[in-house]
Order: structure tokens, then C-alpha cells, then sequence
């Protein structure tokens, strides 16, 4: 059908494009708006902030109702000393009125401008400024030339402008922009296009369950699921489910299709809605997923060659690196870069570790030897010898009394360069209590996992885990904070309680030693699969523990613990508009929404109740595009996709890399793309594909990881599941009423069957009359 063709394309090219918003007003504006807010300093510095670097150094405050930036050191660039207002909108061809009253304590020259915040930091307007102890006022009007800016900056430049300055002070105030003229702006649509018909882009397991959300719906009644080779409509149902959501701002609807198991790729129609992006349908529909997942590491490795058409790379941080506050240094080369940053950290290291070892333990089968790392085919599952890169790294972290490192950056994060181009002083940062025991944790675990592989390797992991150990009982809670003169990642806490259970619980597992079961049982039921907090890790090593007695108070704890969050966890999923755990959307939702998926698959593992299952996979769902953005959330997945990840590499060669799980809807707003492009968005939209939404769109090893566990977790069966008892419709773990009444639904068209395995009771392939006669035997002889 040709017509189906075109809308079908004018979807596609509409969500790959962000365009520029409506803005409701029309030539010379009268009275226009300031676009500064905090433009008379009544109320503080808010909104405005310094920066410094290359040896320049300020502090900001404010002085009898003026901005006042002190001056200790100009630095060696122009910008080494700067302050300025973050987010300001600049349409093309506006004509922009900007003034302000400036001084200094000494004279001296700055510069003034508007300048893009990132990319080429080009100014959009830019004067030379004269200044003296008498303020001036600046005043005049300029034309927007540049292509529309919304978040740009207001920014000056005080930094070294050629000569030596004793220490001074620069004062602002009065600061006015105003949008004088827009008669030549085109204004046009800012939001990226959002889908009506919402589904997993990447796809479904055939016997899932597989829900669509529809919106902008006005009086459609029924939609149809086609084969997207043949057009044909293979699936007819009735939209249900009216609900009014205010997370998104939007009215859903809900289609099941659930009884579509057929392999093949589909699309959904409704009525005059732009139809779905096309899914698959099929039992190896996250097989390349999951290879990429793991793949993506491989691209993270520091310290060593990385080969690849477009990400490859010479070894990066390879230097020696200094212990902070000494002029000792160590080698700690290797392991992971952590993020969009090339920082390297222990504790959230710890957690990708934890989350990878154990998505190979929960299904050994779907890991292979042959993903295209430089260990392939040397027949040890590329899963463990990826791992085991992060492992080798993390054992060069413990210093020689036991204790661990906390992480090694540079001073500051780099600009948006290669890994080879961050060349300043590497340096290591002191012990912190929580990284010694999550690395205690992780070599406990290395033990476990290595012994079959290697067993020198392991034997010297489990000896680096006791000195951790030692260490433990030695010293009490060391939580880390960043020194002032270090701006890279912090990873702190509040306590190390969590990470010391969840060391004591992996201690216990890889030795059986009863000094760690006591240990363990003195300690408080902890919780948390995030890095600041990892209880769950220790719950988890109890819980899949071979042969652990299932009667301990610490296992019980461990079970009740995680059944309990599940279950809370199936009800949120379960009430929510999108089918996600999480409500509240904060920086990494999408790592705290596969952790949600990873207890839910856990709770399905240890009872094997089918609305488990049901929630783990509704959770993958939301991260590959069943959320109110319309956004498969893993880069080069499914049908949009972010193409501008916050993350070094993907800028400098221009590209995202692929299988990368951005950190996705955050409705806090903490960086400068994010105020600009989602000020007023419904809390559940706030996400924006913009490299510089770091606090959206960055990537990192430890959300990847759970996604990694997530989707091995929900491809599990277990083997003697109740919910495939011939004659358990429902999966509840009974043959009972309940489930004749729902074959009897059934088979009256009136409600979709997750379970059919367990309803073809005759085991001719089709679910009939004949299966529910043998169920009302089988009833009967109960
Ligand atoms: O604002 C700076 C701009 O004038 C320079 O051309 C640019 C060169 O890289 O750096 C800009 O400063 C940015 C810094 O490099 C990285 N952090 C944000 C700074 C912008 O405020
Ligand atoms: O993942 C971290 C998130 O939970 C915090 O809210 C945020 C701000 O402190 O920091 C995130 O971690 C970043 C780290 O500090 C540096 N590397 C990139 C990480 C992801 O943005
Ligand atoms: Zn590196």
C-alpha cells in the first residue's frame, strides 16, 4: 500500500530530526522580556557561576547588590579566569539588545560575549572591554547571524590578557537582553517527534507479553498488527485501558497483543495515526543486544591498543600515575574508562563486575566465545576474559597494607578528545573504605568465576580479597570526598555499611568460612543495586549460592529482602502508564530501572511466578522504547536511537557508538541542555539527545551492566517452573478454578493468555475445546 509507505517515512525523518520551537510572538516587541533573570544581583549569585583553569583563580559573590568576581591569578589563556550566565536563547536573525554596567579595581581589559556552550564555543556577539574603577555602561543591539543557539551563554573572559595583574575585583550589574526584534525569525517545532504507537523497537520473545501504548487517539476503537514484509494484518484487537497520564502530559491507551508469537518483524496501525516503527518478534531478538552490550566494553579498555574502524585507538594512560598529597608514583594502568570521561573508578567498576558475572551465572549459554574481542576463540566466554580486564586493573588499585584506592583521573575532565589525547598528570586518590570492600566483594567473586579458567589467577584474587578483608576489620568507615583541587568524579557516600555485607556475603560464598557468616550475621539487612549503595550484590550471593542452607536467618533475611521489593516493584510496574518501576526520574534512571528488572528477575527465578517474569521484561521494554519519548535508549538500537551521546569517543569521531545505554529521563535539570531544551516538560519527558546533556545522555560501564543482567535474567526459564505445569494458565503455581475460568475467557475472546505452553493441555498445538475438557477432568480428579 503506497500510502502506508509515505506516512511510514515522514515518521521516521521526523523523529531523526530536532527541530526549533514555537515561540508565540511576532515582530517588534514593545516591551520585551529580560532573558536574564538574576540581572540585578538582589538576591545572590543564583544562576551565574565562575569557571577556571590553565592556572587561573577566582572565587564569585556579590558586594552591596553587585556581582563581584575576585581575582587571585589570571592564568596562562584568556579563559582561564571566567564568569558568566548559563543558558540564554538566541534565535537566528533575532535582533538582541544586551546591556550592563561593568568595573574593576584595577585596569585592565576583559572580554565580553555570547558564545556557544560547547562544540566550537564560537561567540555570537564579542567586544573588547576597556575597564576602570568607574563603572561603565555597555549598551547596544546585535543581530543573531548563527543558526538558532537556545543555550547559549553569557560569558567573560578574564583570564590573562598578556600582562601580570595583582589580585582584583570585577563587579556586574544591571544586566539586561532582550529579544528586540523577531520579524525575521522562523520559528519552528522544538520537540523531537513523539510516536502515537509506542513499543519495544527492538522486539519481543515470542511467548511474552507485549503491550502497545497509543496516544493522540480520538475515536479510534481497534488496531491491527501487521507483517511489515507483507502488509497483511495478522492481529486485530480493541484498544482498552483510557488513562489519564500526567507524568507525560498525555491520554494512553493500551493495545495487547500478546497473541502474536509468531517469529517476523510487524508494525502497528490505528485508525489515521502514524503506524509503529517496526519490531521483531522472535526467540533471538536481543542476541545481538546482548553481544553489544558486552562489545561496548571492549571500546572502553584503557591502557592498551583498542582495535576497531572507528574507535580504535593507541594505548591511552599509560603514564605513571602520582599517589595525591605524595610524589610516589604507581602504575595502575588498564581497566574500563567509566563514562563519557576517561576516569577510572573503583566502586562503580564494582558494580559492573557484580552485575556482569552474575548475568553469566543466570544463563552461561548465552554468553559466546566469539563477540570480536582480541580473546575471542580462545575457547573462555568473552564475557569472562572482558571482566577479567577490569579485574587485572582493580588488583593494581590496593595499596600494600590492603586497603584500596579510590580512583585515578586527571585533575579535570578532559575537553572532548580521544582517550590518548588526556595526557595531564595521572593521579591516584586516597583509600576510601568503600572501594576496598567492593573490591573485597569482586575478588571474592573473581575467585569463584576463575577458578575453572585459571586457577593461579584466582588463588591470587581471593588472597587480594582477604587483605581487603583485613583491612576492613582494621579500619572503620573511610568515605571519600574529593579533595578541592580534584573536579572529576566523586562516587561518595554516606556509609560503608552496604558494601561490607556485601563483602561478607561474597567472602562467605567463595570460602564457606564461618568468620564470614558471623561477621555477616552481626550486620543490619542492607539492600541497593546502585554504586552508592549494594546490599542487594550480597543478597543475591546468598540466594543463587550453591548448596547454601536455606534454613539461615541470613538467607532468610536475604529472600525476604528481595521478594518484598519485587513484589513493590510489580505493582509500580504494573500501575504505571509505561509499565517502568520508578517513578521519579533522577540521573541514571535508566540504570535504577534495569536494577528494578534485575530484582523482579531475581523474585522470578526463586519462585518462578509469572508476573515476575511479566515485570522484568516490561522494564527491558521501557529502556528499548516503550516510554513516553519514543527512544530506544541503547545507541545504535531499534529505529530512533541516540545519535549524541555524552561520551568522549562518539564526539570526536562524530558518531554514536554502538550498545551503549544512555542515562536517560532526568526531571532535575542539571545541565545546561537539559535547561534549555526541557524547562516546562512533563517530568517523565525530560530527556534530551544532546552531547551536551550529560545528565541525560552520558553512558557508562555500570548502566550498561544491569541492562547486561536484565536481558540475561529475562531470556531465564527456570527448570522446573510452576508456570509451565500443563493446566496453570494463569502461572500462579496451582491447577486450579482460576484457570479454567481464564481458558474459558480464553477461549471467548476476551482476554489474552501469557502461559499458552501450560494451556495446550492435549499438546496438539493449538489451545481448544479439547484442552479445557481435559482441564475440567483433571479438576475433577483433584
Ligand atoms: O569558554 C571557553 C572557550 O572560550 C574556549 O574556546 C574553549 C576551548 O576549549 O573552552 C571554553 O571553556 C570551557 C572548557 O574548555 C570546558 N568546560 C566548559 C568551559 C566553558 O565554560
Ligand atoms: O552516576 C552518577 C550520578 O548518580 C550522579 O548523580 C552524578 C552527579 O554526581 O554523577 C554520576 O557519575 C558521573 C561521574 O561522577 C563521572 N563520570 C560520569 C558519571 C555519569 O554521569
Ligand atoms: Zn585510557
Amino acid at each position: 500500500m503506497e500510502h502506508h509507505r509515505i506516512r511510514r517515512c515522514t515518521a521516521l525523518l521526523a523523529a531523526c530530526t530536532i527541530l526549533f520551537a514555537a515561540v508565540p510572538m511576532t515582530g517588534i516587541t514593545a516591551d520585551a522580556a529580560n532573558l536574564i533573570s538574576n540581572s540585578t544581583f538582589d538576591s545572590g549569585t543564583s544562576g551565574w557561576s565562575s569557571y577556571r583553569q590553565s592556572g587561573g583563580n577566582c572565587t564569585l559573590s556579590t558586594d552591596s547588590g553587585r556581582l563581584a568576581l575576585t581575582i587571585t591569578d589570571v592564568g596562562t589563556l584568556n579563559y582561564s579566569v571566567q564568569f558568566g550566565y548559563d543558558v540564554v536563547p538566541l534565535y537566528q536573525n533575532g535582533v538582541y539588545h544586551l546591556q550592563y554596567d561593568i568595573s574593576s579595581t584595577v585596569d585592565r581589559t576583559v572580554e565580553g560575549m555570547i558564545q556557544q556552550n560547547g562544540g566550537t564555543y564560537q561567540a555570537y556577539t564579542w567586544k573588547s572591554l576597556s575597564l576602570t574603577a568607574e563603572p561603565q555602561t555597555v549598551d547596544y543591539t546585535f543581530t543573531m547571524t548563527a543558526e538558532t543557539d537556545i543555550m547559549a551563554k553569557l560569558v567573560f573572559n578574564c583570564g590573562t590578557q598578556g600582562t601580570e595583574l595583582p589580585e582584583h575585583t570585577i563587579y556586574l550589574d544591571n544586566v539586561s537582553l532582550e529579544l528586540v526584534d523577531d520579524s525575521e525569525v522562523n520559528y519552528t517545532e522544538l520537540r523531537a517527534y513523539e510516536p502515537p504507537i509506542v513499543i519495544d523497537q527492538v522486539g519481543y520473545l515470542p511467548e511474552s507479553e507485549k503491550i502497545a501504548v497509543f496516544r493522540t487517539v480520538t475515536d479510534e476503537t481497534e488496531f491491527s498488527v501487521h507483517n511489515a514484509a507483507t502488509d497483511e494484518v495478522v492481529y486485530t484487537g480493541a484498544l482498552y485501558g483510557e488513562r489519564n497520564n500526567s507524568s507525560a502530559d498525555e491520554i494512553d491507551f493500551y493495545g495487547d497483543f500478546s497473541d502474536v508469537t509468531e517469529p517476523g518483524d510487524y508494525y502497528i496501525t490505528c485508525g489515521d495515526l502514524d503506524d509503529s516503527y517496526t519490531f521483531t518478534i522472535g526467540d533471538d531478538v536481543y542476541d545481538t543486544l546482548m553481544d553489544e552490550t558486552v562489545k561496548m566494553l571492549y571500546l572502553q579498555r584503557c591502557g592498551c591498543e583498542v582495535v576497531d574502524d572507528t574507535f580504535g585507538h593507541v594505548a591511552c594512560h599509560n603514564t605513571p600515575a602520582v599517589i595525591y598529597g605524595t610524589t610516589q608514583t604507581i602504575d595502575v594502568s588498564g581497566g574500563w574508562h567509566d563514562a563519557g570521561d576517561y576516569g577510572r573508578y573503583v566502586v562503580p567498576g564494582a558494580k559492573a563486575v557484580a552485575d556482569l558475572l552474575y548475568a553469566y551465572d543466570t544463563n552461561p549459554e548465552l554468553f559466546g566465545d566469539d563477540t570480536g574481542i582480541p580473546e575471542s576463540g580462545n575457547g573462555v566466554p568473552d564475557i569472562l576474559d572482558e571482566v577479567r580486564y577490569e579485574l587485572e586493573w582493580m588488583r593494581k588499585m590496593q595499596s600494600e597494607n590492603g586497603g584500596v584506592y579510590h580512583k585515578v583521573t586527571c585533575a579535570n575532565f578532559p575537553g572532548y578528545v580521544m582517550p590518548e589525547y588526556e595526557t595531564d598528570q595521572l593521579i591516584v586518590t586516597p583509600v576510601s573504605s568503600t572501594a576496598t570492600a567492593d573490591f573485597c566483594a569482586s575478588m571474592a567473586m573473581a575467585y569463584e568465576f576463575y577458578l575453572d579458567v585459571d586457577a593461579a589467577f584466582a588463588q591470587e584474587c581471593l588472597a587480594a580479597a582477604e587483605r581487603a578483608w583485613g583491612y576492613l576489620e582494621e579500619n572503620p568507615n573511610l568515605v571519600y570526598t574529593n579533595p578541592t583541587d580534584i573536579t572529576t568524579g566523586d562516587y561518595g557516600d554516606y556509609s560503608d555499611w552496604d558494601e561490607r555485607y556485601w563483602a561478607a556475603a561474597q567472602m562467605y560464598r567463595a570460602t564457606g568460612e564461618e568468620t564470614y557468616l558471623t561477621a555477616l550475621e552481626g550486620m543490619r539487612i542492607s539492600s541497593g543495586l546502585d554504586w552508592t549503595t549494594v546490599g542487594d550484590y550480597g543478597n543475591i550471593a546468598l540466594l543463587t549460592m550453591d548448596d547454601i542452607d536455606t534454613t539461615l536467618s541470613v538467607y532468610e533475611a536475604a529472600e525476604n529482602a528481595l521478594l518484598r521489593q519485587a513484589d513493590g516493584f510489580v505493582t509500580s510496574t504494573s500501575t504505571s502508564a509505561y509499565g517502568v518501576a520508578i517513578s521519579k526520574f533522577n540521573w541514571g534512571s535508566n540504570m535504577t530501572v534495569a536494577n528494578a528488572g534485575v530484582i523482579l528477575g531475581l523474585a522470578y527465578q526463586l519462585t518462578g511466578e509469572a508476573q515476575y517474569l511479566n515485570a522484568t521484561q516490561s522494564n527491558l521494554h521501557y529502556l528499548l522504547g516503550h516510554n513516553p519519548n519514543g527512544v530506544c535508549f541503547v545507541t545504535g538500537f531499534g529505529t530512533v536511537s541516540p545519535q549524541n551521546p555524552h561520551h568522549r569517543p562518539s564526539m570526536a569521531k562524530g558518531t554514536a557508538m554502538p550498545g551503549m545505554l544512555v542515562g536517560g529521563v532526568n526531571s532535575n535539570l542539571e545541565d545546561s541542555a537539559a535547561k534549555a531544551y526541557l524547562a516546562g516538560m512533563p517530568e517523565a519527558k525530560c530527556y534530551v539527545d544532546h552531547s551536551e546533556s550529560y545528565s541525560t545522555n552520558e553512558i557508562t560501564i555500570y548502566w550498561n551492566s544491569p541492562l547486561t543482567y536484565l536481558l540475561s535474567l529475562s531470556e531465564t526459564t527456570p527448570e522446573e517452573s510452576p508456570a509451565t505445569l500443563d493446566g496453570d494458565i494463569n502461572g500462579d503455581g496451582n491447577i486450579d478454578l482460576a484457570d479454567l475460568v481464564m481458558l474459558q475467557q480464553y477461549l471467548l475472546g476476551n482476554v489474552s493468555l501469557t502461559q499458552v505452553q501450560g494451556a495446550d493441555l492435549c499438546a496438539n498445538g493449538t489451545i481448544d475445546g479439547l484442552d479445557l475438557a481435559m482441564l475440567r477432568q483433571m479438576l475433577a480428579a483433584q
